[in-house]
């Protein structure tokens, strides 16, 4: 800040100071070196002029369509330029203005001369691309010649109806032709002159030697199809002959409903034909006469095979169907069942009945073959017989194996009531006991009207004998009972095990018996017992358990009955009878009650004969109730029988039911229906009764 406050005034006088400074300093450092050196504070101010001349040589490019101008032009300039430069020092502000002015007048030097170059060689450039752009527009043009040789095969086809001729020929030209050519260069123009000679030449030398070659081949081809022609037309015959022997086998079917019958049948013929052919030559000719007579015998031998085979296939066909039909069609179908049964079963051990159930399962599988006329029908029946046949074994197995499980519960059941029970009850109290107030027919039972039975008699079949004291053993000849049998009073008559048997037996030795109409001699004697004197009642209730005998048809008769003590009503069926159930072994399912007395009500009013029973040969309890209005059955408990007592005039009331009747227990020979087939027989059947109860 120094120098521009102490030195206000013009810049070129000031410049003039500074380089008057400067100067000074420089003189005085070329003399002095560094032996002065003005204050830190100080600066210095140079300005120097340089003046410099540059030449410079320029290229330009220009463009004119697709051609490229080039052009160059050298040019020289000359500048001067004046430059101040400021440092610390004198000589450095002096040096550097001088460099830096020095640069300044080359680089505007050359910026000139540049300036006055470069146009003229752009122009140069554009005068050259233009100059070669009219000269492709101008063009050169060129003529050639060329000789080419050229050798030409030519093939022809002539057609004479189905005949095809073939010729061909060769032939070989020269030609000379002119092209012509216009292009960019004299070269390029005759290089393609010469080319489009090359190519009309070869063309032309072609087109002559087909010129020549053509006619000729055509020429052959039409001879050739024309020799064909007259070959054919001239021709050759021939005539062949052959024989053919052919087998044939005929398969045919025939159908009934839904059977299929298959026949088969197999025939050979051998026939002989003869064949004709015209051919081009003879051995043609030949072969193929001899081929068409093949043909020809070969078809015609086939086609009387078959005729021959096929009726006796079809024939055969039939009778296979027919022979199916009439021999059935036969189907195998098995069948698995599983069946379940559960039985119940009884058995007897003295006076005591056990009862045993058991349950058993079975599978089993059927396979059945049956033939029927169809398949569906085989099928069908197949399927419902091996079902059927499943089901029948299964339920039998299954039945056998739970009876016999049940069988053996009952028996055991039995066999432990009757080991429990072993006290002597058939004896009178020990000595010295009380007497007994009367009969016991055990627990109670009560009467409709709610009060109980009063016991007045009763037979448990305790012991080994009969109770005569209770019962009569019955004789023919005192009864008159006898189906062809005799009744021997005690004989056949048993007390076991708690139970009374009666038994009819077949005798070895003929018996004889007296009867009130003669004398009865027979081999069956039978049993019977009656309370007859020894206990009768009006009205009350009457139980029997009683078990059948064993039978297996007719022939056997039980019954479990009653009869008035005194016939006052007169004659048979008079004063009336109550067949509590009897038993005909004709009919082993079912006991039939029956009143008899004469009566206002229809006889299927006072009988039922559609009690069944299950198994009437195990123990089963039958019950009459009697009171003054009517008799009602039962078995089991099961109402068989209940009759209102209507006695036909001149009886009233309960008559003829209104006196005392007796028991009878009878086991006899059955008569009419019910009598042994002639040669059948039995040799013991046995009538149990566990025991008889009375009440009032
Ligand atoms: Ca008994």
């Amino acid at each position: 800040m120094f120098a521009t406050t102490r030195w206000r005034g013009s810049a070129t006088a000031l410049r003039a100071v500074v380089v008057a400074i400067a100067a000074a300093l420089m003189t005085s450092l070329t003399l002095a070196g560094a032996s002065t050196a003005s204050s830190a504070a100080e600066t210095f101010t140079a300005t120097e002029t340089s003046t410099q001349s540059q030449t410079v040589t320029v290229q330009e490019w220009a463009t004119v369509g697709q051609f490229v101008g080039y052009g160059t032009a050298t040019a020289t300039a000359s500048a001067t330029v004046t430059l101040s430069h400021t440092a610390e020092a004198a000589w450095e502000a002096s040096y550097w203005a001088t460099w830096n002015a020095w640069i300044a007048a080359v680089e505007e030097a050359k910026a000139k001369a540049d300036a006055q170059a470069r146009p003229i060689a752009k122009a140069q450039a554009q005068a050259d691309a233009q100059a070669q752009a009219d000269r492709a527009a101008l063009g050169y043009d060129a003529t050639g010649t060329w000789t080419a040789t050229e050798t030409v095969t030519a093939q022809e086809w002539v057609t004479i109806d189905q005949f095809v001729g073939y010729g061909s020929a060769e032939a070989t030209a020269t030609a000379t032709a002119t092209g012509s050519a216009h292009a960019a260069s004299q070269a390029e123009a005759d290089w393609w002159a010469t080319w489009n000679a090359y190519l009309a030449a070869s063309e032309k030398a072609r087109a002559d030697a087909d010129a020549v070659a053509r006619p000729i081949a055509k020429a052959q081809a039409q001879a050739d199809a024309q020799a064909q022609v007259d070959r054919h037309a001239r021709g050759y015959d021939a005539t062949g002959t052959w024989t053919a022997t052919e087998t044939v086998t005929v398969d045919e079917t025939h159908t009934i409903g839904d059977v299929v019958g298959h026949g088969s049948a197999e025939a050979t013929a051998t026939a002989t034909a003869t064949g004709t052919a015209h051919a081009a030559s003879q051995a043609e000719a030949d072969w193929w006469a001899t081929w068409n007579a093949y043909v020809a015998a070969l078809t015609d031998a086939r086609a009387q095979a078959d005729a021959e085979a096929r009726p006796i296939a079809k024939e055969r066909a039939k009778a296979d169907a027919e022979a199916q039909v009439a021999a059935g069609i036969e189907a195998t179908e098995s069948w698995t069942a599983t069946e379940t049964v559960t039985v119940n079963e009884t058995a007897v051990v003295g006076d005591f009945v056990g009862h045993g159930t058991a349950t058993s399962t079975k599978t089993v599988t059927s396979t059945k073959t049956v033939t029927s006329t169809t398949h569906w029908e085989a099928y069908y029946w197949a399927v419902v017989t091996a079902q059927t046949d499943a089901i029948a074994q299964a339920k039998a197995q299954a039945d056998a194996e739970a009876r016999a499980t049940a069988l053996a519960a009952a028996q055991a059941d039995a066999q432990a009531q009757f080991d429990a029970a072993q006290v002597p009850v058939d004896s009178p109290p020990a000595g010295g006991g009380t007497t007994p107030t009367g009969p016991d027919c055990g627990s109670p039972i009560l009467k409709s009207d709610g009060t109980p039975w009063a016991c007045t008699f009763v037979d448990e079949f305790r012991g080994d004998t009969l109770d005569t004291t209770k019962w009569h053993p019955i004789t023919t000849m005192e009864s008159a009972f006898s189906y062809g049998d005799c009744f021997l009073g005690d004989r056949n008559i048993a007390v076991s095990g708690g139970v009374l048997q009666l038994s009819t037996i077949h005798e070895t030795e003929p018996v004889t018996c007296d009867h009130p109409a003669g004398p009865v001699t027979t081999n069956y004697t039978s049993a019977a017992v009656s309370s007859f004197g020894k206990f009768s009642q009006a009205y009350g209730r009457y139980e029997i358990r009683a078990a059948m005998p064993q039978t297996n048809g007719p022939g056997l008769q039980s019954a479990l009955w009653m009869l008035p003590q005194n016939p006052q009503y007169g004659t048979w069926p008079g004063s009336g009878e109550i067949d509590i159930v009897e038993f005909y072994s004709q009919y082993p399912d079912r006991l039939i009650p029956a009143l008899h007395y004469n009566s206002v009500l229809p006889w299927g009013t006072r009988t039922n004969n559609k009690c069944l029973v299950y198994k009437p040969t195990d123990f089963h309890t039958y019950v009459l109730e009697w009171t003054e209005q009517k008799l009602t059955i039962s078995i089991d408990g099961t109402l068989c029988l209940d009759h209102t007592i209507s006695p036909l005039a001149p009886l009233v009331g309960s008559a003829p039911f209104d006196t005392p009747f007796n028991l009878n227990l009878t086991q006899m020979l059955g008569t009419g229906d019910n009598a042994f087939p002639e040669g059948q027989g039995i040799d013991k059947a046995t009538l149990q009764v566990d025991y008889v109860r009375v009440w009032q």
